[in-house]
This record gives structure tokens, sequence and C-alpha cells, in this order.
């Protein structure tokens, strides 16, 4: 079975694993991540160098990841000519992944050895964008924050970074008729407090971002029953 979950954003690594646990997750399902495990928690790279290690637990970019790999210089031997390199416009996108949440990231990184931060980025680089699975005669579009720009008769490989990593649907937004588009990125509870904590499904959509960078407890969605795990002892069991 195919589960999905996104935008952990450092939720704590050891409470996650149990609760992907009691979902009854085995080694013959699938899990996909889609982006932003990093960033705000501290334990964002706890699960990128676990997912590194994983062959039926998948990963898709979001946009936090795609402002850690826009600051991959950080991992350049501090040299004369690289402190030289150091221009404003790496300053800026630098500041602005700090800003977004990148220090509790930067602060884990610096924990660990060269090598291990040089596989991180190298994985990283590897990361799609979306992916399409399909249950039976079911098919589905993974990706970050769904389809920016629009339109029916566009390719999912015609989709900039941008529409895929940084696009925030509103409610009446409307996909394909025929594939339903799973992703993350917007915290459920800002298209209306009776969402909080929970999955939004619209006639095409569905938002899986049940607000863990605002310290709500993530949930876990099995598409092939549409099946939504909460984490027990969650507020939002229903
Ligand atoms: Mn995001």
């Amino acid at each position: 079975m195919i589960y999905v979950t996104s935008d952990l954003h450092g939720y704590c690594f050891e409470k996650f694993l149990d609760f992907l646990k009691d979902t009854g997750f085995s080694d013959k399902d699938y899990l996909y991540i889609l982006g932003d495990v990093i960033d705000r928690g501290k334990d964002g790279i706890k699960y990128l160098k676990w997912l590194m290690l994983q062959s039926n637990v998948f990963f898709i970019m979001g946009n936090h990841e795609a402002m850690m790999l826009s600051c991959d210089f950080l991992c350049n031997e501090i040299t004369e000519e690289s402190i030289n390199d150091f221009d404003e416009k790496k300053v800026s996108i630098y500041t602005t992944w700090l800003s977004s949440g990148g220090q509790a990231t930067v602060n884990a990184l610096a924990k660990e050895d060269k090598d291990t931060v040089c596989d991180i980025f190298d994985f990283l680089r590897e990361t799609p964008l979306y992916e399409i699975v399909s249950i039976g005669e079911k098919d589905f579009i993974l990706t970050h924050s769904g389809l920016g720009s629009f339109r029916e008769d566009k390719k999912l490989r015609e989709y900039t970074p941008t529409d895929l990593l940084w696009s925030r649907p509103s409610l009446n937004r409307k996909y394909f008729e025929n594939i339903t588009t799973v992703f993350g990125h917007t915290p459920t509870f800002c298209y209306g407090e009776q969402y909080r904590g929970k999955p939004l499904f619209t006639d095409t959509w569905i938002n899986i971002d049940a607000g863990a960078a605002a310290g709500i407890d993530p949930v876990i969605l099995r598409l092939d029953d549409m099946k939504v795990f909460y984490m027990s002892g969650s507020a939002n069991t229903d």
C-alpha cells in the first residue's frame, strides 16, 4: 500500500517513526514524504539521513530543501578564494534560508562530518519535484505545493520549480479531473480552522500538511483506502 505525509519540518524523528509503525506500515508498503522534512524543528537532518538509507520510502523536494540546496556552497572548504566568492547574492540566499527556519538545520549540519554533509547535498540533487503513482485505475500526482500556473493541457515536466514548490492554491482551485493531486506546503488551518490538524480533501486535490511547522502533529494518509492516520493522543483524532 502507498502512504503519504508531508511538511514534517524537523518534527521529533523518534515520535514520527513510532507513528509510522502504528499505521501498520511495513517493508511491503511505500511511503512518500512530500517535501519539507527540514527547518524549524531540530530533527530535519535525521530524516534526510534516514531517507538516504530506505528502499521503500521516497522523498519529494520541498521549498525548504530547495533553499538548503541553493546554499550548497556552505560545503566548500574555506579558502581565500571561496571567501572572495561569498558575494552579496550568496549572503542573501543564505539569509533567506536562515530566516525561514534554516538555523535549526544549519546547527544540525554543523555536527555532521564533511562526507555526510556532501552525501546529503548529493541526495537532494537527485530528489525529484514530483512523482506519479497509480493504485489500480487511480492515478495520483505527488508534489510539494500543488500545481502553480495550472493549465489542463500543460505537461507535468513544463511546471517550473516555483510552480511545484511555492504555489498556494485557493480552495476553489481545480486541477485534473481524472488524477488526484496530493501535496502539502500550506498548513490546512490556513484554509479554515475546521481543517486544523487534518488533511483537506477537494474534488481534484488533497492537502496533507496538518501543520507540523506550527507545532501540530503530522498526519499520514493511505492512498489505497484514503484512511487518515492521526497520532495517538493527538487532539485531532476523530
Ligand atoms: Mn513548503
